[in-house]
């Protein structure tokens, strides 16, 4: 038997565990406690590694469809000879375009896409190219870009020294922090009331973070960009204001916010004016605070005004950048804002395309999933008629499924990599699996960007992929040599040379020869960053380098062409008077649909373990005893949801913990569909929400999907067996 120590692959937290293996088989898996940054810490996900090591249903080989659908294993030899023959005549016959590609979340937790998915997305050429980001944090990047001039210029709480921390549509009891890397929420959350500090959590729930929180507001959902308003001209007008340096645009905002007062904003976002003005002055008046926004706050309506005014929260009120506030990551490698020298640079460009059918603006060199299904659906020049999923769910991820899932069946070629036949990969042609995550090499690039302290930790692979099987950074440099046209036998290895030529000019550093893959250009991209370390620097700490408490770094962190932060940029600006015209619109009385995370999911992808799926059902809608007795529901009935785009069934439960007027109901279910091998997950399908999510209904400054705030209808759909009366 051996241990080793490597870092979880699963969420956003990056916790250390410690792994027991031995003949192949992982035996043991629990928190590693010598982990610099989770110090320990552990959940249920973290545990199931184990499970899905063993799962039988994932994928070892890969996957082709035959002509009855059904499919049968092949070798990677012939895979890959069947996507050569396929995909290249496609593309030469109907351009780069006709070809789309959709990245999954598990790419941002993974070095063989974040690595080797860009040289994929170039050799293929194509516009399409869409992932979960635009059902997501796009809202959040695209803010914090024109403010501060990159992507990834987010700025994070400093939840080790806040002393008062605001919370919107977050749960990170239940998510473990997204936007914000940090093990082990409930243990800081708990110091911060621990040291005297402050919890606010706005919430159309009371969630568990709610729970620990010392104070929460119920909020109609996608009112927040005008409680967060309401908060800033309660700030301006009674002279809190503490605006930190280095600032454009301030008295702009300022004029902005005017119209927006707490009695303005009283009535559509639920919250009286009273509570409004009184939150305004704790939040000014704390020594140090931060405000700090995730999905319920992105995917709606407003996402991007309500994630810029989240940090004009935290500029007007002195916490930007302070010890306490909200701050900026110095990542170890590969974050835009700590190459060169700073203080100022080119900022970002949106809409530099557009997508064909609706016309909707490129972000992030990407267009909104949303309109995947127009893509593939609409006949014409440019149309959409082959798909490369990575890692990514989409049918059952993304707004109108039902769509989304006919239009893939009429797709005349798709390749997933993935490591399930799930209801996306289910219309695959072929599938390629990934190897397990003890058999990949591990390093968070992404999410130790967001980080609330500065560390890194790589973990290298513990044991071999099973024979035969390409590491998943080689299927995607097999694929990019198929699309350039190399066919399915190229000299992947001189490729490798290529990309890693390329990553040393971008760094100004040389390659290793000694190394090759992902590590060799993680190897340079650490020489390349702020702390020049090494890969084996890495090596040689299993239990990851602490790089110290954040520190400030305005202005050296802006990267914007004026140098400041852009507190009214053009783009969000234009976007007021819609928010202002939804402050007269209000509750309307109607019922709207927001999602809902638990700590045993993962998104859509890890019903398939039966430590994670086993007990109660957890599909379920929950609705206020106001809105049961008003739809006259009993015990034993389900409810059926409907949109414009569809409707689903599923059991309901009452609870005061869901605000009246809203139903609540989590993604990642239904998984009772033909064609999956989820053999687990079938015993616990569930119910699809995202047949309700509407693909018509974007955040229009960034594209990204209204998940949260979608106005249905609730119905009770009566039981044989129903009994007459209510257990409640
Ligand atoms: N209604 C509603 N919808 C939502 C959300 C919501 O809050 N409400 N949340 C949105 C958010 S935040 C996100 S990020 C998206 C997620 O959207 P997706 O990324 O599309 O969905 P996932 O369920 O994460 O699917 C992950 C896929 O990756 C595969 N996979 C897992 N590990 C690996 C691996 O190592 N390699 C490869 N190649 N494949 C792997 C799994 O089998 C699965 O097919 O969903 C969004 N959809
Ligand atoms: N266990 C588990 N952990 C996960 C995931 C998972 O599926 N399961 N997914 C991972 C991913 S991909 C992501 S992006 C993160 C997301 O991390 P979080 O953002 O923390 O995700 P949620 O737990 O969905 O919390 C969102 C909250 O927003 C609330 N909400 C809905 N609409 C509104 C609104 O209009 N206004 C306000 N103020 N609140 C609203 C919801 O009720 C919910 O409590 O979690 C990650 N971690
Ligand atoms: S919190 Fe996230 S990173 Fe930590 S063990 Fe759970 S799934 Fe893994
Ligand atoms: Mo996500």
């Amino acid at each position: 038997m051996a241990v080793a120590h490597r870092t979880c692959p699963f969420c956003e937290a990056t916790c250390g565990l410690e792994v027991e293996y031995s003949n192949g088989r992982v035996t043991k898996v629990r928190g590693d406690a010598d982990d610099v940054f989770s110090k320990g810490f552990i959940c249920p996900k973290g545990v199931s590694l184990m499970e899905l090591h063993d799962d039988p249903d994932r994928l070892r080989t890969p996957m082709i469809r035959t002509e009855d659908g059904a499919f049968r294993e092949a070798s990677w030899e012939e895979a890959l000879a069947l996507i050569a023959e396929k995909l290249p005549p496609l593309l030469e016959a109907h351009g780069r375009d006709a070809c789309a590609v959709y990245l999954g979340n598990p790419s941002a937790h993974s070095l063989a896409a974040s690595l080797y998915g860009r040289p994929l997305l170039k050799a293929i050429g194509t516009k399409n190219v869409y992932s979960a980001s635009t059902v997501d944090q796009y809202p959040k990047q695209m803010a914090s870009a024109l403010m501060f001039g990159t992507a990834t210029s987010v700025p994070v709480p400093d939840l080790d020294r806040t002393d008062f921390l605001l919370i919107l549509g977050a749960n990170p009891l239940a998510s473990n922090g997204s936007l914000m890397t940090a093990p082990d929420v409930r243990c800081r959350l708990r110091a911060i009331r621990a040291r005297g500090g402050k919890i606010v959590v706005v919430d159309p729930r009371r969630t568990r973070t709610a729970k620990e929180a010392d104070e929460h507001l119920f909020i109609r959902p996608g009112t927040d960009a005008l409680l967060l308003f309401a908060l800033a001209n309660v700030i301006f007008e009674e002279g809190l204001a503490t605006p930190v340096d280095h600032l454009a645009g301030l008295d702009e905002v300022h004029e902005l916010a005017r119209a927006f007062t707490p009695d303005a904003v009283a009535g559509a976002t639920g919250i009286d004016a009273a509570a409004i003005r009184r939150l305004a002055r704790e939040l000014a008046g704390a020594p140090a605070a931060a405000v700090y926004g995730r999905i319920g706050t992105t995917t709606q309506l407003f996402g991007t005004t309500a994630s810029w005014l989240v940090d004009v929260l935290n500029a007007i009120t002195g916490n930007l950048d302070r010890p306490g506030g909200a701050m900026f990551t110095r990542a170890a490698a590969g974050q835009a804002n700590t190459r060169g020298e700073g203080g100022s640079g080119r900022g970002v460009t949106f809409g530099r395309w557009s997508s064909r059918v609706r016309g909707l603006g490129e972000i992030f060199g990407e267009l909104p999933v949303a309109t995947l299904g127009d893509e593939i659906e609409t006949p014409g020049e440019g149309q959409v008629r082959a798909l490369i999923t990575i890692a990514g769910n989409p049918v059952v991820s993304t707004p109108n499924a039902g769509r989304l899932d006919a239009a893939l069946a009429s797709l005349d070629f798709m390749v997933s990599v993935d490591i399930y036949v799930n209801e996306t990969t289910r219309h695959a042609d072929v599938i390629l699996p990934a190897p397990s995550p003890v058999e990949k090499p591990h390093y968070d690039l992404a999410l130790y960007m967001f980080a609330v302290r500065n560390v890194a930790n790589y973990s290298p692979p513990l044991m071999d992929p099973p024979d035969g099987m390409l590491h998943e950074w080689e299927t995607l440099l097999a694929l990019t040599a198929i699309v350039a046209g190399q066919g399915p036998d190229a000299d992947l290895e001189a490729l490798d040379d290529l990309i890693a030529a390329e990553v040393g000019r971008l760094n100004g550093v040389e390659p290793d020869a000694a190394l090759r893959g992902p590590e060799r250009l993680l190897d340079m991209m650490l020489r390349a960053g702020p702390y020049k370390l090494t890969l084996a620097d890495l090596k040689a700490a299993p239990h990851g380098i602490d790089l110290g408490p954040l520190e400030p770094r305005l202005p050296e962190a802006l990267r914007t062409p004026s140098g400041l932060v852009e507190l009214a940029p053009a783009q969000i600006v234009a976007d007021v008077p819609r928010l202002q015209a939804a402050m007269a619109e209000h509750v309307n009385g109607g019922m709207v649909l927001v999602g809902r995370r638990d700590l045993r999911s993962n998104n859509s992808w890890m019903h398939n373990l039966p430590l994670l799926v086993s007990g109660p059902e957890r599909c379920t809608a929950w609705l206020h005893p106001d809105d049961v007795a008003r739809f006259g529901l009993v015990a034993g009935d389900l409810v059926s949801v409907s949109s414009r785009t569809g409707a689903i069934e599923l059991p309901f439960e009452m609870t005061e913990d869901v605000m009246p007027g809203v139903v609540s109901i989590p993604h990642g279910w239904g998984h009772a569909v033909g064609g999956v091998r989820l053999r687990v997950a079938a015993d616990h399908a569930g119910a699809n929400s995202n047949v309700l999510a509407d693909e018509l209904l974007l955040d229009p400054v960034s594209g990204n999907a209204v998940l949260n705030g979608i106005p249905v209808e609730v119905a009770a759909v009566r039981q044989p067996a129903a009994m007459a009366q209510s257990r409640f």
